[in-house]
């Protein structure tokens, strides 16, 4: 079967380079970026590659990335190595450690999957492509002066910065299973960006601790981003049908109220069942309707990876959210390609749902009454933007 045709009028566009597979935080380490390369394979094996223009990124220019961090901690990045980095006094002040490791070609990892990002946002401005994806992006905890939770530096925050030059109002969506508050934080004083965000909430024993309901801006309501900050924060086990009717009772008034020009949605895998650090019991396909919810909205869309630390699934869903993105989703054969090249790590099923939330290692903790009062919370939030 070869055919998936593109839309008239409408562009996918795919940004990668491969060399940002290559390099590894370390054994123990759960971020993987040959992750990358299982979604690639899959991606291609479908023939997906035939429905979208595809872009082979540079790596971003350090100007580039001082538009957002110091130049302190660029320099830091750009000189640490393995063999130097016990001769380094600032290795706490930059939150180098256990999460986040100097390892070999830091500098040249964090850059490519930047430049990556920057290449699909400028996509997106000069309205050469109305989707734009870069799965090796989605970065959301980096810090204008330090690393923090796997990320070095914030192509997420770097890429709006591109759509603000060009775009009024942006809407920044995070379905990763952690807070995304590095975006949050980036853009915490102007209501140009709305940052939104879905999470495992627990203050003091799930990484970073922020993102309450509360959470929601500066506090003085003379500050332009009062209101801007939208937090969702979740308990254990939530499933498909309620994360979805969550999503959508939230995320369609933000559109409504903040009538943003641009989507920038953040699609961490590790929201999904059975992922090594997640926490929730979301399948393949709830993920994937979050994102075709967002489609529909007909309004471009820069869609990033971030989190996902068991690889199979992680290639599973970013396979089937490009599908979505493209619109062919119906036209998938369940049954992964035979020619997929490392078909065996989808084994013994082969297939491109398994289901993630049988074996229910989280109890849901997600009343009804719970996630009624999140979304009465939200529109409470909303109302402000009215007046
Ligand atoms: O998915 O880490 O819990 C975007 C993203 O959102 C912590 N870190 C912090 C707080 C104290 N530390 C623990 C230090 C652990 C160091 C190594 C691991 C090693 C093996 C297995 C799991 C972890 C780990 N680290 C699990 N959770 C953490 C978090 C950071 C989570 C970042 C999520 C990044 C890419
Ligand atoms: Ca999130
Ligand atoms: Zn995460």
């Amino acid at each position: 079967k070869n055919g998936i045709v593109r839309p008239k009028g409408y562009t996918v566009s795919f940004h990668a380079n491969s060399s940002v597979e290559k390099f590894h935080f370390g054994q123990s380490h759960p971020m993987k970026p040959w992750r990358l390369t299982l979604t690639k394979q899959l991606v291609m094996a479908y023939g997906m590659h035939t429905a979208m223009d595809l872009y082979l990124t540079r790596a971003a220019t350090r100007e580039e990335m001082a538009e957002f961090h110091t130049e302190d901690y660029l320099d830091f990045l750009k000189r640490v190595t393995p063999n130097n980095m016990l001769l380094e006094p600032r290795l706490a002040q930059y939150n180098i450690g256990d999460d986040c490791p100097i390892f070999d070609g830091l500098y040249d990892y964090a850059s490519l999957y930047t430049g990556a990002s920057l290449d699909a946002a400028r996509k997106l401005c000069n309205e050469q492509s109305q989707v734009a994806i870069n799965w090796s992006g989605g970065l959301h905890h980096a810090k204008k002066t330090e690393a923090s939770g796997f990320c070095y530096t914030n192509d997420i925050v770097l890429a709006i910065l591109q759509l603000l030059r060009y775009h009024p109002r942006v809407l920044y969506i995070d379905i990763d299973v952690h807070h995304g508050d590095g975006v949050e934080q980036a853009f915490w004083s102007t209501d140009r960006v709305m940052t939104l965000s879905f999470h495992k909430y627990d203050k003091d024993n799930f990484f970073p601790g922020t993102g309450p309901l509360s959470s929601t801006g500066p506090e003085n309501p003379l500050n332009p981003g009062a209101h801007h900050a939208l937090n969702v924060p979740l308990h254990d086990g939530i499933e498909d049908e309620d994360y979805v009717w969550l999503f959508k009772q939230i995320v369609e008034p933000c559109v409504g109220a903040y009538q943003p020009s641009v989507i920038v949605l953040q699609c961490g895998a590790d929201s999904l069942g059975c992922d090594r650090l997640g926490c929730f019991n979301l399948n393949i396909r709830a993920h994937g309707r979050c994102v075709d919810f967002v489609k529909r909205l007909n309004l471009p869309i820069l869609v990033f990876g971030g989190g996902g630390y068991t690889p199979r699934n992680v290639a599973r869903l970013w396979a089937y959210e490009t599908s979505i993105c493209i619109g062919c989703s119906e036209q998938l054969d369940e049954k992964l390609p035979a020619h997929t090249p490392a078909l065996a790590h989808f084994a013994p099923d082969n297939t491109l749902f398994p289901p993630l939330s049988e074996h229910g290692r989280f109890e849901n903790k997600n009343s009804r009454q719970y996630l009624w009062s999140l979304v009465e919370g939200i529109h409470k939030q909303l109302a402000y933007l009215e007046s």
